[in-house]
């Protein structure tokens, strides 16, 4: 083993445990914070809802709170290996924090065009402390991808928006992950949408498990966009995408296609969900003890409506992907919860308050 393979060698995170699967080499450098590894959790609130198995990916828990991470360590570690010592990206918040975090890892120049006003502070506060050269355009997130491309056309700098074909590389892991812990692929893989990276990286991810014999059937592959931003569920752009959810407020998302093939190939489809069923979902992970951002809840206000419709099979085994952690955004937990009552420092009035006394 060289000195390299032998500094690699302690190192966890989705390149090494997946490297017969992912375009690397001896000669790559693994930038990685040991990402992947999520957890497969079941959710027995979901399941005796919805009279189904449902499990949640909860790939929140990566290094800097979302799924981006998986596919980061492969677009860095690529970047570096090709020799460049700049990224760029266009993001609504992951992604600059991912890549923020990667490139400083890396020690490679970090660029972010974010759109202005519409970035959770917790991922503005990561991509700025881990040292990117952020720029808050006036225009929307996609704009800023348009901008980005442009320019990463015209200069040496390597874009790592999921249009980089190693993002999606380094993200089909995470279907891995769920057919590992489960022995199968589920009967229905609920997810986010907004730029479709992430939907045409799992169906990868899973044909790939499929062809290599892990498993036997291919999960109904069902991606959930928000309601005012839903390009692929109306087939026409949106010039000015809302949600709430703004992870996911996208109007022409770059791998639209892949959406569109991974719900088609895989009998699945492509739904919106509204702002006010990703809140009511977002409340009803938290209140199993899961912290998501809004834009993650859509999977799972998608499968609450699939079974008010009753298109939900008795006992289907369900994934649901959680794709970001709650902390990042955190102004929705308390703008929807009671204000905390204000009392005296004694236990009398304390216990009155909580309705002990
Ligand atoms: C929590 O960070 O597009 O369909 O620039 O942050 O692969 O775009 C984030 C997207 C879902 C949608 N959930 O994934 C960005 C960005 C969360 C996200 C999505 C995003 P894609």
């Amino acid at each position: 083993m060289n000195e390299r393979a032998l500094a690699v060698a302690g190192a966890r995170g989705v390149i090494k445990r997946y490297f017969d699967h992912l375009p690397v080499g001896p000669a790559t450098p693994i930038v990685t914070l040991d990402e992947g590894d999520t957890p497969l959790i079941y959710s027995a609130r979901l399941s005796e809802e919805c009279d189904a198995d449902v499990w949640l990916k909860w790939d929140g828990l990566n290094p800097t709170g979302s799924f981006k991470d998986r596919g980061m360590t492969v677009a860095i570690s690529k970047a570096l290996e090709e020799g460049s010592n700049a990224v760029l990206c266009a993001s609504t918040g992951n992604t600059s924090a991912s890549a923020a975090a990667y490139a400083a890892r890396a020690g490679m120049i970090c660029a972010v065009l974010i759109p202005s006003g519409n970035v959770a502070l917790g991922k503005l506060a990561q991509a700025l402390i881990h040292g990117a050269r952020v720029i808050e355009i006036d225009g929307n997130f996609d704009e800023a991808l348009g901008l980005s491309q442009e320019m990463a056309r015209s200069h040496p700098i390597t874009l790592v928006n999921s249009v980089n074909p190693y993002r999606i590389e380094g993200q089909k892991t995470a279907a891995f992950e769920i057919v590992e812990a489960l022995g199968r692929a589920p009967d229905m893989h609920l997810m986010p949408v907004g730029n479709a990276g992430n939907i045409t990286a799992y169906w990868r991810g899973y044909t790939e498990a499929h062809a290599a014999g892990w498993i036997r059937e291919l999960p109904a592959m069902i991606g959930w966009q928000a309601g005012g931003a839903a390009p692929i569920v109306t087939g026409k752009v949106v010039k000015d995408p809302k949600t709430i959810a703004t992870a996911i407020r996208i109007g022409n998302p770059a791998s639209w296609n892949g959406a569109t093939e991974a719900a088609r190939l895989s009998g699945g489809s492509i739904g919106s969900v509204r702002d006010k069923e990703i809140l009511e979902s977002y409340r009803s992970l938290a209140a199993e003890g899961i912290f998501v951002e809004l834009a993650a809840a859509a999977g799972v206000a998608g499968l609450r409506q699939m079974h008010a419709q009753g298109r939900i099979q008795h006992g289907a085994t369900i994934v649901c992907v959680l794709t970001g952690h709650g902390l990042k955004d955190p102004d929705w937990a308390v703008a929807t919860a009671p204000r905390p009552p204000r009392v005296a420092a004694e236990a009398g009035p304390i216990l009155r308050s909580l309705d002990l006394a």
